[in-house]
């Protein structure tokens, strides 16, 4: 094993060649690494946030004004500072979600992708041209920037979800008021300060369309998150986390009619056919399982395999589970790192002593420091489909049950309360276009041949029932930024109505 870096001490120096220093109070950041205090953070007062919301309405009301290509300009020119720092962000990301560094470095490539991405649609927001009934008449929609967007994200993914947002949202001509996880705040605090200098950067070559407050930072607990919920100048939440959070959330976005994106928890399943290429599948289980000690909101959750391979496949990943080496994550051989805290551990080991309770063998899942943070991931056999494999557990834990019929496996598939990620492993082509079709799996991310995470940002990512329904990131997505407008413009000398209706005056 390398000689690494004290974890604080290594976060510290990578803030301060960011250009940040912590304050001596506040609260506290702390790395999953090996525990330690990092530093403080400022919360955010509700006074504070209420003021910064007052900003981002002012800030609305000229940005919307700007020129789709000059907002795309700023994004882009956002990530070329990325580029620059990828390393040092990447870092801190492993520092402080645990992820390991090839994932920290991935996280910081999908704000570079959705950047890019971004910057092309900024010329791309099309409205569409109907045929009209009426001669004289044209009828075409055009989309307006919305308002306001309310950002809520998740430790997981402590930067690259905002960046989803930020990008898309400031495209579209919408401020972003981002309330990051109190668990990650010195990243969101470095990616931050990235953006500040693209923006100076911008002010300085595009000096006529410059907006300040088009994206602020609110560090702070659920009362921050939720004046953005219930501030009616917020056009858009878009939050991500669990569906309990989402529960609070939707409602009261609801009751005042705006807009919500969400991103809840997943349950995500992945079927192993007769036909499958199982070399290909083993390695996609490993990562989709393991990866990220299981912190995805796409990790592989439950395997479920036709009972003419469970045995061999079983045997076969015994083996990469007992192998996997859990560890610091910024060590280049570490596969399983940390979970993101003590309670994420005792959630861990709760949801496997529901598995035995439920007949269940647990292999591994035992942990391997004292504080119960670093574990080893677990596969267990179950008798049957219940029990903890009915919720998301974030956590490395992979149920696995037999099927007899696919018909069966994509029930079982469908079968739980979210509806984000799942992944079929065959070569019979009846076998998986049944599972993309209308009848086939329910969720938001049906993939083929390849593991339930780590989408591209070209694909529109969200899942339906109680992962929430919103879709971010690529494809038509940006859509949920904007308002429509649909336009009827008579350029004849009369007054024709629709539908041939008669109003002679
Ligand atoms: C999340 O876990 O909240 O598809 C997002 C993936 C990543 C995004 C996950 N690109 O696994």
């Amino acid at each position: 094993m390398p000689v690494l870096a004290d974890p604080a001490t290594e976060a510290r120096s990578i803030l301060a060649g960011l250009g940040l220093s912590l304050p001596a109070s506040g609260l506290e950041a702390r790395t999953p690494v090996d525990g330690a205090l990092i530093g403080h953070v400022t919360p955010a007062t509700p006074a504070e946030a209420e003021a910064a919301i007052a900003r981002a309405a002012a800030a609305f009301r000229l940005w919307r004004s700007v020129p789709g290509p000059k907002r795309g300009e700023l994004v882009r020119l956002y990530g070329e500072e990325l580029r620059r720092e990828k390393d040092p962000l990447g870092r801190l990301v492993t520092l402080e979600a645990g992820k390991t560094l090839s994932e920290g470095l991935g996280e910081v490539q999908e704000m570079i992708d959705i950047c890019d991405f971004a910057a092309g649609l900024s010329r791309q927001l099309y409205g569409l041209t109907m045929t009209t009934e009426r001669p004289g008449h044209r009828l075409m929609e055009t989309w307006h920037p919305l308002g306001p967007v309310g950002v809520i994200s998740a430790f997981n993914f402590p930067v690259a979800v905002w960046c989803w947002n930020l990008s898309l949202a400031l495209v579209c001509g919408d401020p972003v008021l981002w309330k990051p996880s109190e668990k990650t705040p010195l990243t969101a605090l470095a990616v931050h300060a990235v953006f500040e200098r693209a923006l100076a950067r911008f002010a300085a070559e595009q000096g006529e369309f410059a907006v300040p407050d088009i994206s602020q930072l609110l560090i702070g607990g659920p009362e921050i998150g939720n004046l953005l919920v219930e501030d009616r100048r917020v056009a858009l939440v878009s939050a991500t986390g669990s569906t309990r959070m989402g529960r609070i959330v939707a409602p009261k976005l609801a009751a005042r009619f705006a807009r919500s994106l969400l991103e809840l928890g997943g349950n995500n399943a992945l079927i192993v056919t007769p036909s499958a290429d199982l070399d290909l599948a083993l390695k996609a289980i490993a990562f989709a399982a393991m990866g990220t000690a299981g912190q995805r909101c796409t990790s592989l959750r439950r395997l479920l395999v036709h009972e003419s391979l469970k045995d061999e496949v079983v045997a076969r990943l015994k083996p990469i589970w007992a192998s996997a080496s859990v560890g610091d994550p910024r060590d280049p051989g570490t596969l399983v790192g940390p979970l993101i805290d003590a309670a994420a551990g005792e959630g861990m080991a709760n949801a496997l002593e529901a598995a035995r309770a439920a007949g269940g063998i647990v292999h591994g899942g035992e942990a391997v420091d004292s504080a119960g943070i670093y574990r080893r991931p677990a596969l267990v056999e179950m008798p049957a489909h219940g029990g903890p494999m009915l919720y998301e557990t974030f956590a490395p834990v992979l149920y696995v049950v037999g099927y007899s019929t696919l018909e069966e496996a994509i029930e079982l598939n469908n079968s739980v309360g979210a509806g984000l990620s799942s992944a079929i492993f065959t070569t019979d082509l009846r076998e998986s276009e049944r599972f993309v079709s209308a009848a086939g799996s329910d969720c938001g991310i049906v993939n083929v041949n390849i593991g339930t995470s780590g989408a591209e940002i070209g694909g529109a990512f969200g899942g339906e029932k109680e992962t929430g329904g919103g879709r971010e990131a690529g494809s038509d997505s940006w859509r949920a930024y904007m308002r429509r407008a649909t336009n009827t413009i008579n350029y004849s000398n009369e007054i024709p109505l629709a539908q041939g209706v008669r109003f002679d005056i």
